[in-house]
């Protein structure tokens, strides 16, 4: 089990709608803003998402480098943008964020249903992102929202080696409505299927969170936490600020004695290379 516990946080994602939820961060100096708050409260890495001029969901390229550049600018957090997107992003602008030169990227093995949409990543799409990460050696998070995409990281591995960085790091996303369940049994599960030496971290979307959050803590896993997972703090109080749910997740690791991870030794951990 690891001594500590990487935390990352997703501040925005591209489903929550800015105009019913104040709080969520989508200009660029909200975004750095709270990245540094949630890096004082004990993150490490941070998902990113973007947002336009009108707070909908982009991948527009020119955005992309300047939040990667800001990021960068403002703190020491590892930045992995999101190469999944929102739903009715195309697979070659979603391969194109890597253009953007980040850090990390998130890479989802395979497709699962997503409420009343779907989240489209076939295995062709899957290969040629991993090729791609190799290529411009982003370190992938390989993001794992059903039992099945354990099975294709497997095959990925298996079939083109290892990652940029030469580690394997998931982050298991349960409670998704058409994903895997976000309950213990199902994360015991998940994790035993892993393939060997690899870490792992896990989210629980809405109200998955808190029980996700302690499984994963006993089983020496890592947290994800933000507002791109949940929007509720507690039963009828919405989260105020990133921070408050980076806070939680670290006091939790700190009574588990697996207190958060600084991002220079969660560089070291992912295999992303150092803040230059
Ligand atoms: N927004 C979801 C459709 C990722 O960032 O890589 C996909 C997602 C996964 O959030
Ligand atoms: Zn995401």
């Amino acid at each position: 089990m690891t001594a500590s516990t990487l935390i990352t946080v997703a501040p925005t994602g591209a489903e929550a709608d800015k105009s019913a939820v104040p709080a969520l961060p989508v200009t660029m100096d909200e975004l750095i803003g709270t990245a540094k708050e949630c890096e004082a409260a004990g993150a490490a890495v941070i998902h990113v998402h973007i947002r336009d001029e009108a707070a909908q969901p982009t991948l527009d390229q020119g955005r992309l480098a300047a939040t990667v550049a800001a990021l960068r600018a403002g703190n020491d957090l590892i930045v992995q943008l999101s190469t999944g997107g929102a739903v009715t992003d195309s697979f070659a602008d979603r391969l194109a964020v890597l253009d953007a030169a980040p850090d990390a990227c998130s890479l989802t093995c395979g497709t699962v249903n997503f409420g009343d949409d779907v989240f489209s990543n076939p295995w062709g799409f899957v290969k040629d992102l991993y090729l791609l990460t190799q290529e411009r050696q982003v370190v992938p998070e390989f993001e794992l929202f059903d039992l099945g995409h354990v099975a294709a990281l497997h095959r990925l591995l298996g079939e083109f080696g290892a990652p940029a960085g030469g580690h394997v790091h998931c982050d298991l996303v349960m409670g998704v409505p058409g994903g895997m369940p976000g309950d213990v049994a199902t994360l015991a599960a998940a994790v035993a299927a892993l393939p060997a030496g690899a870490t792992w971290s896990a989210t629980g979307i809405g109200r998955t969170t808190l029980p996700v959050m302690f499984g994963a803590l006993g089983a020496g896993g890592h947290l994800r936490v933000g507002m791109e997972d949940t929007l509720s703090f507690a039963r009828g109080r919405p989260v105020a600020r990133n921070a408050e749910l980076v806070e939680r997740a670290a006091e939790l690791a700190r009574i588990a004695q697996r207190p958060p991870m600084r991002p220079a030794d969660a560089r070291a951990f992912l295999g992303v290379a150092s803040a230059s």
